[in-house]
């Protein structure tokens, strides 16, 4: 029999259209070869022409989800996406506490999701206090893109060098690594940044800007993609461009759905494998 997978847990809010959330996280989760688990933690109502409501789960509810499967499996990373409250962010910030204090091993990708990309707000105030306080420190990576940079850290930012002193700010606050995602920018700049010994060491990874209208779900499905290559014990550097490009294939890949900004094509190595099988001689009986 094939090894066990390596167990990927996504801390997420729903988006029915699946291109973000929970649903999309299990897409990437499975599309590296991990097997996934996921807690809700927000249910929203919207499509790809944007957010029209948004409901917090209890936290209760979320707490007793986190226990019942952590007593159950092994997790090898856990991925944090939208969690919409100060309360979420507690029961989820106690629940990591614990488990750390348990395994040292666990992998945690933390993305600070504060709004959604047409301006519905996806985290409060108070939550991204919350967030800030409990959250950023324990994560071994945070993923903030250009925006969820300023509102952390109050800083401008607007090119490589802004990206930069947001970095070096964010270490400040107590975050180990970050990786700051530029896709909005000319050039699609990431920006990655970690503590060593020796201080703080920045990495850039660039790429052309792809003009598509399939980007909803680009920022999950970067984060959990790099949660999946630390569940895979890479390293961060390797895991960072690895799950950029596993984004770049999926815009790249995605089909022109819904009215609005389509989801990225989580799942096109699948297809990939179809076509290499169809063109494959059959096998003889
Ligand atoms: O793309 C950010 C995001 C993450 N998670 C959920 C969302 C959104 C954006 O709308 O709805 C559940």
């Amino acid at each position: 029999m094939a090894d066990a997978p390596q167990i990927v847990l996504t801390i997420a809010g729903f988006d029915p259209s699946s291109g973000a959330g929970v649903t999309a996280d299990i897409k990437t989760i499975a599309a590296h070869g991990c097997y996934g688990v996921a807690c809700i933690t927000a249910v929203t109502v919207q499509s790809t022409a944007g957010v029209r409501r948004v409901e917090s789960i209890d936290p209760s509810l979320i707490t007793d989800t986190l226990q019942e499967l952590a007593a159950d499996m092994p997790l090898a990373a856990v991925h944090i996406g939208m969690l919409g409250s100060a309360k979420v962010v507690r029961a989820v910030a106690d629940f990591l506490n614990q488990q750390r204090t348990r395994s040292k091993a666990l992998n945690i990708v933390l993305d600070p999701i504060v709004k959604s990309s047409s301006g519905t707000v996806l985290l409060d105030p108070h939550g991204v206090q919350s967030l800030v306080g409990a959250l950023l420190p324990l994560a071994d990576v945070i993923t903030p893109n250009i925006d969820e940079a300023e509102a952390l850290t109050g800083l401008k930012v607007t090119n490589l060098e802004e990206m930069r002193a947001a970095a070096g700010k964010l270490h400040e606050m107590g975050a180990q690594a970050v990786v700051v995602t530029g896709g909005h920018l000319d050039k699609a700049i990431d920006l990655l940044s970690f503590t060593t010994k020796k201080g703080v060491e920045q990495e850039v990874f660039k790429a052309e800007r792809q003009r598509s209208n399939s980007t909803h779900g680009t920022g999950c499905a970067f984060s959990t993609a790099i949660a999946c290559h630390l569940a895979l014990d890479r390293g961060l550097p390797e895991a960072t461009l690895l799950a950029k490009t596993f984004v770049t294939a999926a815009i790249a890949a995605a089909h022109p759905l819904g009215t609005g900004t389509g989801p990225v094509n989580h799942l096109y190595r699948m297809n990939q494998q179809r076509r290499a099988s169809a063109s494959a001689p059959m096998a003889e009986q």
